[in-house]
């Protein structure tokens, strides 16, 4: 008994200093910084959700719940604290919201006790994730998530076909939620997005709009709907904002990430896009930009990924995938891009407001065809010349 007593010891100790190491930042591309360490894992969950403590009915210190990952985590910052709403997916594979707090965005996240008691509506749901947040200026957070279900026209003997819905909550103080009912749309709908202002005096959504389950399809990428009354969410118009493409890193699908930063010069979007090839499906990172007046109009469209996986971040439950559905941008504009690898763990990444800006409106757009791309890189030489030092100031400088 002692002894397990001891090792329980080690186990708070062990996690402890899993929670308090320091993070650091790695060296960037000019875009952003992504910093060693990620910044929650399934090892970051409370000891008290994984272990029985008794001693006596746990006499081999054995984990009784396993927790698979710790990903897709929606971000606030309230009252100077940095917020992750984590989707945690057990070794049951069901996934749940729970929410660990930083005082510094970068390191020393740690779990509230408990996990989020979600309310449900009459239909209940057979898993929840990819929370995104936002403080709207009706005074609520809100936070809009995917609620699947079993699809029940499946056919006899099909276990895998799921309805996904986008599900809707709120709170004041991310303890206690409010569950409205699910958005009404003639299509399936996952990676839906609630911006943060009225448009016109209503809410408005980005949606994405799916043929099934899995499939986009004919959905034609992140769409545009102006919603009368959030607490009976019906889309009656949808319209395509960001396309996908033929060849492009959105060619199979697409989904908005958190709700768009606002700056002087528009609204800045990060979104996911996804490519089909040999290994399997592709998830990168990209960004665009809406105008300020009318965040449904497209203003500037960088060609390619904003972040890809690297090293480990391509390892994991779904490999070669980074997936964000949380950012905070802080007052002195430093933006903290919260993203997950390979439906696993959580990483931070950080920037700047200006510097996404300069990003959107400065990156070459997509040109669609090889030769376009050689072109633009042939420009870019051509105008670099007069400033190419010479070897010796090269040489000099090292
Ligand atoms: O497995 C990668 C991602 O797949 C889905 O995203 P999308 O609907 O855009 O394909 C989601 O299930 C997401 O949670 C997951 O990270």
């Amino acid at each position: 008994m002692i002894n397990l007593n001891k090792r329980i010891q080690e186990l708070f100790q062990h996690h402890e200093s899993l929670l308090l190491r320091q993070n650091e930042p790695q060296c960037g591309n000019g875009i952003f910084q992504r910093y060693k360490f990620p910044v929650l894992t399934s090892a970051h969950t409370p000891l008290t959700w994984r272990y029985d403590l008794n001693t006596e009915t746990n006499p081999f210190l054995m984990e009784r719940i396993m927790i698979n990952g710790v990903f897709n985590a929606g971000a606030i910052k309230l009252n100077g604290k940095y917020y992750l709403v984590a989707r945690v997916e057990g070794a049951d594979r069901k996934s749940f919201f729970a929410v660990a707090e930083s005082p510094n965005g970068v390191d020393n996240f740690r779990f509230w006790n408990n996990p989020v008691t979600m309310p449900e509506t009459d239909e209940p749901d057979v898993n929840i994730y990819d929370m995104r947040l936002t403080a709207h200026e009706d005074g609520w957070i809100y936070g809009v998530f995917c609620s699947e279900r079993k699809d029940p026209n499946a056919h006899k003997g099909d276990l895998s076909s799921a309805l996904a819905t986008a599900a809707i909550s709120r709170t004041k103080d991310l303890i206690t939620w409010e569950r409205l009912p699910d958005l009404k749309s003639k299509s399936q709908q996952r990676n839906v997005v609630l911006h943060p202002e009225f448009i016109n005096g209503k809410y408005a959504l980005y949606t994405r709009p799916q043929d099934s389950f899995i499939d986009a399809g004919s959905g034609g990428g992140i769409g545009w709907a102006l919603i009368d009354d959030i607490e009976h969410a019906v889309i009656t118009h949808e319209a395509i904002l960001d396309s996908r493409h033929y060849h492009t890193v959105k060619e199979l699908k697409n989904g908005e990430g958190p709700h768009p930063i606002k700056t002087k010069q528009g609204w800045v979007h990060l979104a996911h896009g996804v490519r089909p090839c040999a290994a399997g499906l592709r998830y990168v990172l990209y960004m665009y930009m809406t105008d300020l007046e009318d965040p449904s109009k497209l203003i500037a469209s960088p060609g390619g990924y904003f972040m890809a996986p690297e090293g480990e971040e391509r390892i994991g439950d779904v490999y070669n995938v980074l997936f964000s559905n949380g950012w905070i941008a802080d007052d002195d504009g430093t933006v903290f891009i919260y993203y997950a690898s390979s439906d696993t763990r959580m990483h931070v990444a950080v920037s700047t407001v200006d510097k996404l800006v300069d990003y959107c409106l400065n990156t070459p757009a997509d040109g669609f065809r090889s030769t376009t791309s050689v072109r633009t890189i042939q420009a870019l030489i051509e105008r670099n010349k007069p400033f190419i030092p010479s070897m010796e100031e090269a040489v000099d400088s090292l």
